[in-house]
């Protein structure tokens, strides 16, 4: 099986793509700290297939974008684009267990029935107060700031509270010029704010002991575990490109820990 090397600075490009200006933010801000290509098998790159009726077929792509730097393992990019049906960029950056970092997560979908939008730096280990109190410290006034221009997303699953901060920004927006207004004044600036204090983090961070850095790691796989094993994408993307595909996608590219 070929492997490509993806470059953050060939980000996919696709037609008519919503997030496309997200990720673009995303790349550009990444762009001083030394990207490196990332691995990804060419399957998982782009994958095209059909969905919608036999009499009413569309095209649906996902589209995969990731790089490596010296303090993260592994940041990606999950691009869905199906048309009417689906517009999602899902990014996380996967911070490397020698230092003390969060994950960046952002999941930004679109559906017919609207905008669902999810922002967070997660952490690792949520009862470990060195790992998020400095974190949480200055996430939350961005958090407060952003959030009272946002109407809330509604109830999280129980179970999924282990694995996102206090300063989870979680919003439903419905489609059309309302939706647009809000995201390009608010979700947009929000992101950047999120991406912004992530980055700062990481240039502040040091090396860890390698004790440290074992607790670290194993905080990790039980978050990247908690994603593979729940990540509510698993549907539509069993839908639109097959069960075999999409199971290899999620534990070989989206959480490959
Ligand atoms: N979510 C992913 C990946 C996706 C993806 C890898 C490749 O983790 C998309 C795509 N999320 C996606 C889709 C839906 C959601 C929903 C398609 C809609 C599912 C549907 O309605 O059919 C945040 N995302 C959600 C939900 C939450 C999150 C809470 C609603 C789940 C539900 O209603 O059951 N995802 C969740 C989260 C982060 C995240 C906390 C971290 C920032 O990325």
């Amino acid at each position: 099986m070929s492997t490509s090397r993806v470059l953050s600075t060939d980000p996919v490009r696709l037609a008519g793509w919503t997030w496309q200006p997200f990720l673009d933010d995303a790349v550009q801000a990444l762009q001083p700290l030394n990207v490196e290509p990332y691995p990804v098998d060419n399957q998982f790159l782009q994958r095209d297939d059909q969905t919608g009726s036999k009499a009413n077929p569309f095209p649906v792509t996902t589209a995969t974008w990731a790089c490596q730097t010296q303090k993260y393992r592994q940041v990606r990019a999950a691009c869905v684009n199906a048309g009417r049906a689906a517009s999602v960029l899902n990014f996380v950056i996967n911070p490397s267990s020698q230092f003390d970092l969060p994950f960046f997560g952002g999941d930004l979908v679109t559906l017919p029935s609207g905008h669902l939008l999810a922002l967070d730096l997660q952490p690792a280990d949520k009862n470990d107060p060195d790992h998020t109190q400095p974190v949480w410290d200055r996430l939350m006034p961005i958090f407060e700031r952003w959030r009272q221009e946002l109407p809330d997303g509604g109830p999280i699953p129980e179970e999924a509270q282990p694995y996102f901060s206090p300063a989870f920004l979680w919003t439903r927006l419905p489609l059309g010029e309302e939706g647009d207004q809000i995201i390009a004044s608010i979700v947009r600036p929000a992101f950047n704010d999120y991406l912004n204090l992530y980055l700062e983090l990481t240039s502040e961070a040091e090396a860890v002991s390698a004790e440290r850095q074992q607790h670290l790691l194993a905080g990790q796989r039980r978050y990247t575990t908690y994603r593979a094993e729940k990540d509510p994408a698993r549907g539509m993307l069993t839908r639109f490109h097959g069960g075999e595909w999409t199971e290899a996608y999620i534990h070989s590219v989206l959480f490959d820990l």
